[in-house]
Parts: C-alpha cells; sequence; structure tokens
C-alpha cells in the first residue's frame, strides 16, 4: 500500500486529519500504525472523534485496534475491500438497481419425488449406500431473534414428547445413516459433522454437545468452526457504525451462513475429506425436525445424476419466507438455476413481465419451488471451484432508509452473503439441480415467535415452535400410514392462535428408521393408532405387529439390550395417555410458552426390554 507517501511518513502528519488519534499514536505498534492509516484513508475519521487524551482509556484504544485487526483477518482481502464492497453495493441500493438486471426468471425442472412411490425407495437406497461418502455441514450462527429464544436454537426441543433438542437429533439421524451405510458397504467409515457457529452461538452449542457425550459420535467427528461478524455501516459512504455501547468500538453483525465456504476452504478440511474418499458435502440449516427424512433420497438423486449442485425444494405457497428456485436467462445467452431470496423474487418477477408478481398458480403454490436450503455439493467440483475462489461468497446489503431518498437509515446495516448462492460464480457446464419432495415430509422450521407466527396469512406455514413439532406427528403418523397402518385423522386445534393438524403423537429415534425400507420391516400386521395416542419408539430392534392403541406406550431398549434379534410389540393397550395442555404467554417455560402447549403425563405403558422379548397386551 502507498500510505506512507501519500500521508506523510513518521511524524504523524498523515493522522492531522484525526487530532484525537494523532495524539495516541504513541500507543500503536507498527501494524496498528498501518491499519490507522488504512481507516482515515478509507474515510474513518469519525472512528476517532471521541477518543480521548493520551493516558485516559488507553486500554480500550488497543482493544480498538485488535478489534480491527480482526476485522481485517476475518474478510477476504481485508477490511478495506469489505468498506469498498460495501460502497459498491450501497450505491447499486440507492439507485435501485435490480441484481438481476438482464435475467428472466422461469420455472426450472429438476427431480420430483413422491413419498413411499417405487421412484422414492430406490433413490433411498442409493442416498443410504452413498452416505459413508458424505460429510455434513451444519450452519448454527444464527441467533433466531425472529424466534425470541433466549438459547440457541439447536438446544431447542425438536418436540416435546421426548423433548430430545434438534442438536441431538441431526447427531443421531448422521449416525443412523452411517451405521446403515457402513453395514451395507461393509466398512466403518465415521460421518463427519461440522458445525458453523458465530460469537453468538459457539459457547453454548460446544457445551450441549459435551453435557451430552457428542450425543453418541466420537471425540473429533465432529469439528467446529467459527464465523467471524462483519463491521456495521452507518451511512452510503460506508462510514463504520460505533457499537453504541462502546465508542472505542466497531459495531458488528453477523455476515450471513455464506460465511460456511469460506471457512471450510481455510480450515483444509475439503482436502482431508478428499483424500480419505469422501465425495458429497451436505449443507444443513438449525431448526428443521424434518429433514433427515429427505436426506437419504436426495442424496440418492445426486449420485445417480452426478448433480455439483443438488438444493432440497419443497412446493412453496406465494409470498412464504422461503427463497425460489428459479431459473434465469441473460439476454445475453447465460442461464444460471439459482434461489432468488423470497424478499427478491416478488419483484423480479413484477419487472421481467409478470404483472401479478410472486402468486400461486392453479395449483395452489407458487410454480417455484421452495428452496430449503439443505444443499449437496459434490465434493470434486466444489474444491475446484473453492480453488478459484477462495469460498468468496457474491454479497448484498440490505439498507432500512428512512425514508425516500435514501440517504439515510433507521439503523446501520452490513453486507450479507448467504450459502445457497454458491453456484453464482460456477461455470455453465456445473451440473446444477434440484430435487422437489412433499413438504409435509422434508421441511417443517422453527424460525418464527407465536405472535408474528399468529399473523401469517391464512394457510401460509407458521414456521413456528407449535407448527414444527406438529409437523413432526404429522410426518410420522403419515408414514406409518403409508406402511398400511389405521392412523386416525388428526383434529385441528389452536394453540398461540394459530390452527394445527394434531396427529397422534408418534415419535421414533432414527436408528429405529431412518426410511421408507426401514419402517416397512419393522411394521406388521393389523396396526391402528387412535388420535389422542402417543406412541414413542426408542430401540433399534423393535417391530411392532397388530397393535391396538389408544392411549401412550413407550418402548424402549435397556442400555446394552441392542442385538440383531427383534422384540416384538403386539395386542392391544388402552390407558389414559398423555394430552396437550394449554399454556398462555403468562407460561414460565419458554419451551412451552413458543408453542403454547405442555405435554402432560397422565398415564401410560412403558416396555422396557433387556433382551430380545416378545410383548403380547391383552388390554
Ligand atoms: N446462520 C448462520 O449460520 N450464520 C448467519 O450469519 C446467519 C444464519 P435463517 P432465513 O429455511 O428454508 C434461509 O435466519 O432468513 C444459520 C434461506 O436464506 O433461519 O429464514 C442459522 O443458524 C432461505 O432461502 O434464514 O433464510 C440457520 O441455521 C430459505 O431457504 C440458517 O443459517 C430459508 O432459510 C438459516 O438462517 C429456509
Amino acid at each position: 500500500m502507498a500510505l506512507e507517501s501519500d500521508f506523510g511518513a513518521t511524524n504523524g502528519d498523515w493522522a492531522s486529519s484525526a487530532p484525537n488519534l494523532q495524539k495516541n499514536l504513541s500507543l500503536l505498534s507498527p501494524d496498528q500504525i498501518e491499519d490507522a492509516k488504512m481507516l482515515l484513508e478509507m474515510g474513518q475519521t469519525h472512528l476517532f472523534e471521541v477518543w480521548s487524551e493520551l493516558g485516559v482509556d488507553d486500554q480500550e484504544k488497543k482493544g480498538f485496534f485488535q478489534q480491527v485487526t480482526k476485522l481485517n483477518k476475518s474478510y477476504p482481502k481485508g477490511l478495506a475491500a469489505y468498506i469498498q464492497n460495501a460502497r459498491r453495493l450501497l450505491a447499486d441500493s440507492k439507485e435501485g438497481r435490480n441484481p438481476f438486471d438482464g435475467f428472466k426468471p422461469s420455472v426450472p425442472s429438476g427431480e420430483t419425488l413422491k413419498f413411499g412411490d417405487t421412484k422414492f425407495d430406490e433413490f433411498e437406497k442409493v442416498g443410504v449406500k452413498e452416505a459413508h461418502n458424505a460429510a455434513f455441514v451444519l450452519v448454527a450462527g444464527g441467533l433466531g431473534e425472529r424466534l425470541g429464544y433466549n438459547g440457541i436454537k439447536l438446544a431447542l426441543p425438536s418436540e416435546c414428547t421426548t423433548s430430545r433438542s434438534f442438536l441431538q437429533h441431526y447427531v443421531e439421524s448422521i449416525l443412523a445413516l452411517q451405521e446403515s451405510s457402513c453395514r451395507l458397504n461393509e466398512d466403518h467409515r465415521q460421518i463427519p459433522l461440522v458445525i458453523m457457529t458465530s460469537d453468538d452461538t459457539d459457547k453454548s452449542t460446544q457445551d450441549l454437545l459435551r453435557d451430552h457425550n457428542n450425543f453418541g459420535m466420537i471425540d473429533g467427528q465432529v469439528v467446529f468452526l467459527k464465523q467471524e461478524k462483519v463491521a456495521c455501516l452507518d451511512d452510503n459512504d460506508a462510514r463504520l457504525a460505533k457499537d453504541p455501547h462502546n465508542s472505542y468500538r466497531i459495531q458488528t453483525k453477523p455476515h450471513g451462513h455464506g460465511d460456511v465456504h469460506s471457512l471450510l476452504k481455510s480450515s483444509g478440511l475439503l482436502d482431508k475429506w478428499h483424500d480419505s474418499g469422501l465425495k458429497w458435502v451436505l449443507f444443513f440449516q438449525d431448526t428443521n425436525g424434518l429433514l433427515f427424512k429427505a436426506i437419504p433420497a436426495s442424496l440418492g438423486v445426486s449420485s445417480e445424476k452426478r448433480y455439483d449442485v443438488n438444493s432440497l425444494a419443497v412446493s412453496r405457497k406465494a409470498k412464504e419466507a422461503i427463497g425460489g428456485i428459479t431459473k434465469l436467462t441473460h439476454t445475453d445467452g447465460r442461464t444460471m438455476v439459482i434461489n432468488v431470496e423470497y424478499n427478491q423474487l416478488d419483484p423480479l418477477l413484477r419487472a421481467t413481465g409478470y404483472a401479478d408478481g410472486d402468486v400461486n398458480c392453479e395449483t395452489g403454490y407458487s410454480p417455484f419451488p421452495g428452496n430449503i436450503n439443505q444443499l449437496i455439493l459434490k465434493l470434486d467440483s466444489y474444491i475446484e471451484e473453492l480453488n478459484k475462489t477462495e469460498g468468496a461468497i457474491p454479497e448484498f446489503v440490505n439498507p432500512k432508509y428512512k425514508d425516500s431518498s435514501k440517504t439515510s437509515f433507521k439503523s446501520s446495516t452490513r453486507l450479507e452473503c448467504m450459502m445457497q448462492d454458491y453456484p453464482k460464480t460456477l461455470s455453465p457446464s456445473a451440473r446444477v439441480g434440484f430435487t422437489v419432495m412433499d413438504t409435509w415430509l422434508a421441511y417443517a422450521p422453527v424460525k418464527n415467535n407465536p405472535e408474528d407466527a399468529a399473523k401469517v396469512p391464512k394457510g401460509n406455514p407458521y414456521h413456528s415452535a407449535t407448527s414444527g413439532e406438529m409437523a413432526i406427528y404429522r410426518a410420522n403418523s403419515k408414514i406409518l400410514q403409508e406402511a398400511d397402518c389405521k392412523i386416525a385423522d388428526p383434529v385441528i386445534e389452536e394453540f398461540n392462535g394459530q390452527e394445527v393438524e394434531v396427529w397422534p403423537r408418534i415419535v421414533w429415534e432414527p436408528k429405529w428408521a431412518l426410511t421408507f425400507a426401514d419402517v416397512k420391516e419393522k411394521v406388521h400386521g393389523h396396526c391402528s393408532i387412535s388420535q389422542r395416542s402417543t406412541l414413542v419408539i426408542k430401540g433399534r430392534n423393535v417391530a411392532i405387529e397388530d397393535l391396538t392403541l389408544d392411549g401412550t406406550l413407550i418402548i424402549s431398549s435397556a442400555e446394552g439390550a441392542e442385538d440383531a434379534k427383534v422384540t416384538t410389540v403386539r395386542g392391544k393397550i388402552q390407558n389414559k395417555g398423555f394430552i396437550l395442555e394449554k399454556v398462555d404467554k403468562s407460561e414460565t417455560s419458554e419451551i412451552a410458552r413458543i408453542r403454547g402447549f405442555r405435554i402432560k403425563e397422565v398415564e401410560k405403558k412403558e416396555v422396557i426390554y433387556s433382551k430380545p422379548e416378545n410383548f403380547h397386551f391383552k388390554s
């Protein structure tokens, strides 16, 4: 950098535009002097306006430059590049420039799977076989402000019948997949799991895992990568915002889940995985309790179709807060299949001749499949691409302007990037596809607080803790129905102002069944389950046969009781069961309050087996 000559070298003249900095130069190391020059050159003198005399708050001043070093290091090409990029994107935003200028959207074609049909079963089989060649990456740096929950979302129970957290469910699902895949391939590979955290989530996530012995994963199988935040911006000139609580600090905010690509690249993990023979990297998000029901088949699709990128998708309701998978064709002939984020789809459609924008078609859904942000990338081509880009993902800025002059912001903004924008830099020859699954099977995230969920337009999904839990019961009930069990119809109930279908509370551990084939292998005869029932299966080798349940049945294997032989539970069970008890806003348990109910255990039948047994109940 030619800063010395531009500013005058050693006498501090270069800092004359920031007199309060100039008075404190003796505190700074040579590297920090360079950073200070960069900040002045980049128009950031305001950061030093309130700096006190030398000798006062000196530790804070040193802390400021430590923060600048960190911001510099954690952004590709440093803080000066960040400020330059911000100025460019803020100018585009002020001018209202459409990021998709020149592109026309159309509905792409991809693989559409229907649960239970032959094609789905075949893809599941291929996916399970392939899973021992996969690594999983969970992006969990977001705090979930929209949910209004105080802890990390991964620690939330995915459902309250067993209270298993999302993280436990994810880890156990990967382990179940690992076991099935290794059995088929006759090897003993461990499927790696990477969790991307941020300062907001890192400690709590690591503690959660450690306090539960990694939920069964071995030491080293889980790797944490922490994303850093980026500097906030106060105006269109990209003046960095001061932290409102400490004027010796720059305010920072998360940069978005797109950071995962540069972190994976710089960690060296990708090459390590490649050297150990892995072929796939699967990315997923923090609160979708259904996701692993869709993973085996979609991995099968990736493998059979040799997709470089496979995005999982579901039918999307117009204006639903999930991105739309879209084919974009440029006037110059370029095409790409990409996620268009939910806030951009409507303006893009309106600007390109679709006068009504983001609306449902005759199917009752948007014609654009909804992106659920589960991506499957082929490791070879991923490494090749990241060698070119270092994992940098095209960024965007979303300032909330005070008025139509677009000259000032309501609050500070920052640059962001999204992991699903990875295909934007790929060459046109890359094989980019997607797999559409039934929504009931694949997607039920927990994102919205009860108040916002209750305001969701009728017919659109709530994406709340209430709907997320009910969706798990619905999916398990429908899967058992497909396996010829008689499952009573759901009833409609209202919790926290949201009308939801309440199906029997049926839950099983991933090791019992991960695929439909597993379920069919373990359900026999004429089984029937009433709507008010609860069925929990906690063992691996358990079959139910001619079971009639009206109440609560919990089947658990005692420690060490699992072997290849099967425990069978049959007969008729009737008891008072568990009930869903409504709670209101005054409820002190946060878990119950955000759902609008708690589960009250009234009566249950519990089967705990320590060796394979046959249980025959006669009510
Ligand atoms: N996340 C991070 O790890 N780091 C961050 O800086 C931010 C988030 P949100 P949103 O569910 O299907 C996404 O906030 O806005 C993690 C897609 O962009 O839940 O709802 C965070 O912990 C959208 O296209 O994302 O939108 C969480 O695990 C659509 O697919 C994940 O990133 C939608 O999700 C997502 O964070 C969806």
